[in-house]
């Protein structure tokens, strides 16, 4: 590689950037010692496509990435691929399950899998791409004043340190505008950065290593599946003296002796292409060198200054207050100290949580890469737990519950992007596993198109999952307004979703409803007819293609899916003991408390079940959970903390956040199933946004569920279907102010008990704009706790309490 005079001032440029770090964020996670342990201890930082586990060691520091498309399987997989679909047609086997469950009301989740599952191959791994080891010049001097850390509103990890009389600083971040990761080294002496760099690579690959002009590169192919793969380390010096390769020393290794600061800019890529069927694109060599490249040129300043702005376009638009205030406690200690009735040091931890969960998200979930999986973008395995797969029977679609609420819709591009990708695949499964036109998936997928069955008796069969990601599509759609995405995105998978359930469905000889069969309630009992789920989640999808059939011009659709839907057995039923049926006869075990609690999907994340409108479902969904109680992995209390929200139970919901924060939280914050499974951090944070707003049934409802402990607060920022932000500040439990940002021209309704009181109502807009015009009062029409009123795209509304 030639470095320009252009680069090489750019380089200098790069060192005289880096800010001081900011001093005293309440938005931070920190440790006064380095991290052991992958899982538990090491801080994730992320741009979407790649990932990085900061260890923070001092003598050998361990920088494990990933890159989201790296994955084992798939076309020119060793064992052979076939996506889960069969050959010869499954639909009669089906139907003989469908024809023996209406005979016998039941039947065992073994017989089943031995009759429909099929064995995973060729189904592949997320896998590490590996790791850049920095090993230090060793010192026998103690380490003093050791504190790595994870600044939440700059999205940049650190660890800093004092040895032999010098101050160490070293910074991490992953920039999504440069598409690089960025390590930083400094000394508050000159000459003290010695170190050697090098990349440890897994061995399910070939690997060749080269370094040359300070930059590292290895590159291959995966032995499974051929799939290549590339990553590149640039070391850039000021001071001091850097060599490619050491006397006596190993090739492919850069080492730096007493530099006064050393940058290394890392990146990564592979041949994947999101695209049915061979997913494959071009070398990823050219493209990454370039990118690597472009960022040694863009300079400290540009490369930091970038990524911040561009995180905190999305971070800084939800503020969150709950009662904290800054502690002295590291996080560990923080998690530790959960509960010991210290209020600051609960609200602290709950509000950190919340935010993680928007920091990991944006981390993890950028355009242009795949969507978070299990673990998000962060994985140190070759066979990680569950393949770090995409699940979808709740996990996928717990990673984005928090995207639209609070306020961060950009990071489902990649959700989208998969899907929109899965329906072609998801087309030859419903033919050939069900004998359906349109097209489903069922318990997991990968990336490379798996839309089949495998044979895990407990949860192999879940052909629901196209209709309930199809709703992922809707919600964009409610919360943005975005006609465009509507039309071109949203209606076509809607659609071919609600073909395949319209022909799928069987008429239940009991009753003549239509009703889903085989059916199968994750991830217990037997298989039967009607599994309250189920036919939930079909219920959602048919209630949303034919609300907005008429608006994409689609009326006759439309109608055929009203005519299925008025015969549709709802899935609701209050049983024996007063609890909402799992499924359509009365088989709820009152003492199971299984993780599980799929059967109030109606609740949420449907709207079918609510307080006001549904109030004996509400009760029995009640009953329901009290008989589940309140433990669980971490994504089941997660769905919990957003179940008692919908019920507008804010301390239970609160309850549920806390035994998450309490058993189900790892040191470093990961969510925890256990293993670490990150779709608990997503579910939780979406559940708080959900205690503090809600706008399901097409109203703005504010503070539907505030705990108790939450007594006085703000947040700022929190996104209401129908395109509307909404502040709002409370104190003693109960509402002050409200404000809301009309995103578009048309009718907003708002519930909150502030209408109880006297107050003032206002457009804000003609004060924010400097008029001296004094605020026009609106017109609101209602009564109780809900009005209404016209808004104006652009407007500012202010509702007060008068206190
Ligand atoms: C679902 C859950 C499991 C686990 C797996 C990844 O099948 O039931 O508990 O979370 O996904």
């Amino acid at each position: 590689m030639i470095v320009s005079p252009r680069a090489l001032l750019a380089i200098a440029a790069l060192f005289a950037a880096f800010a001081l770090r900011a001093e005293g964020s309440p938005l931070t996670l920190w440790y006064e010692a380095p991290a052991a342990d992958w899982e538990r201890e090491a801080l994730p930082i992320g741009n979407g496509a790649l990932g990085a586990m900061i260890y923070g060691g001092v003598a050998v520091e361990r920088v494990q990435f990933n890159e989201k498309t790296l994955w084992t399987g798939g076309p020119g997989s060793k064992e052979g691929y076939d996506f889960g679909v069969p050959r010869h047609s499954l639909a009669a086997a089906v139907n003989d399950v469908a024809q023996a469950i209406e005979k016998n009301s039941r039947l065992e989740p073994p017989e089943v899998a031995r009759r429909l599952g099929r064995k995973m191959v060729g189904y592949g791994h997320y896998q590490s791409f590996g790791e850049l080891v920095l090993t230090f010049a060793s010192s026998p001097d103690a380490v003093s004043n050791y504190r790595r850390e994870l600044d939440l509103n700059r999205a940049v990890a650190s660890v800093s340190y004092k040895q032999a009389g010098v101050s160490y600083l070293r910074e991490y971040f992953a920039s999504y505008p440069d598409g690089v990761i960025v390590v930083r080294m400094s000394a508050d002496q000159p000459g003290r950065i010695s170190f050697g760099a090098k990349f440890a690579v897994p061995d399910n690959r070939t690997i060749t290593t080269t370094a040359q002009a300070g930059r590292i590169t290895v590159s291959g192919a995966l032995r499974d599946n051929g799939l290549q793969h590339e990553a590149a380390a640039q070391v850039i010096v000021r001071g001091g003296v850097r060599k490619d390769r050491a006397d006596g020393q190993a090739d492919g290794q850069v080492y730096v002796a007493n530099a006064d600061e050393a940058v290394i800019i890392l990146g990564a890529g592979t041949n994947y292409l999101q695209r049915y069927p061979d997913y494959r694109g071009v070398d990823p060599h050219q493209a990454l060198q370039v990118r690597v490249d472009r960022a040694m040129e863009q300079g400290a300043q540009q490369l930091l200054v970038r990524h911040v702005a561009d995180y905190r376009t999305l971070f800084d638009r939800v503020v969150l207050e709950i009662g904290q205030t800054p502690t002295t406690l590291p996080t560990d200690q923080l998690l530790a100290h959960y509960s010991k009735g210290v209020a600051n040091v609960e609200r602290a931890l709950e509000a950190l949580y919340f935010q993680y969960g928007r920091y990991l998200l944006i981390a993890s979930s950028r355009a242009g890469s795949l969507p978070a999986n299990l673990q998000g973008v962060w994985n140190n395995s070759a066979t990680p737990p569950w393949n770090a797969d995409y699940h979808v029977n709740i996990n996928l679609q717990m990673n984005y519950w928090p995207a639209e609420s609070t306020h961060l819709a950009e990071t489902t591009a990649p959700l989208f992007d998969f899907i929109d990708s899965l329906v072609e695949p998801g087309r030859r499964s419903a033919r050939q596993i069900v004998g359906a036109s349109g097209w489903t998936l069922f318990l997991n997928t990968n990336v490379w198109g798996f839309t089949g069955l495998i044979d895990w008796p407990t949860a192999f069969w879940q052909p629901e999952a196209g209709a309930w990601l199809s709703q992922h599509y809707y919600e964009h759609y409610r919360y943005t307004g975005d006609e465009r995405f509507l039309r071109q995105r949203a209606w076509p998978v809607m659609k071919g979703a609600a073909q395949f359930w319209l022909d799928a469905l069987r008429t239940d000889p009991r009753d003549g409803r239509l009703v889903v069969s085989p059916s199968y309630s994750p991830e217990h009992g037997p298989f039967s007819a009607a599994a309250a789920m189920s036919q939930q989640i079909v219920f959602d999808l048919f209630t949303n293609v034919a609300e907005v059939a008429p608006q994409v011009g689609e009326a006759a659709f439309g109608q055929q899916v009203r005519d299925a839907l008025a015969k549709l057995d709802s899935g609701l039923r209050v049983g024996s003991w007063g609890q909402l049926q799992e499924w359509k006869t009365d088989l709820d075990d009152r003492s199971s408390d299984h993780r599980h609690a799929s059967h109030l999907f109606a609740l949420y994340p449907g709207r079918q079940i609510s307080p006001q409108r549904t109030p004996q479902f509400s009760q029995a969904a009640r009953t329901s959970l009290d008989a589940r109680g309140d433990g669980g992995t971490g994504w089941s209390k997660a769905w919990k903390i957003n179940f008692w929200a919908r019920l507008l139970d804010g301390d239970r919901a609160h309850k549920l956040l806390g035994e998450q924060l309490r058993a189900s939280t790892l040191p470093n914050l990961f969510d925890t199933h256990p293993p670490f499974q990150i779709d608990g951090n997503f579910g939780a944070t979406a559940g708080v946004a959900e205690m503090l707003l809600q706008s399901q049934h097409g109203e703005v409802h504010v503070l539907p569920a505030l705990p108790r402990a939450w007594a006085s607060g703000s947040i700022k920022g929190l996104r209401a279907r129908g395109d509307v932000t909404v502040d709002i500040r409370w104190s003693s439990g109960a509402a002050d102010e409200v404000v809301v940002r009309a995103g578009r021209t048309g009718v907003i309704s708002l519930r909150t008990d502030i209408f109880a009181h006297e107050y003032v109502f206002s457009d804000a807009a003609s004060e924010a704009a400097g008029s001296k015009q004094v605020a026009q009062d609106v017109v609101l029409t209602g009564s109780g706790d809900l009005r209404t009123f016209p808004a104006k795209q652009g407007g500012v509304y202010v509702l007060r309490r008068k206190r």
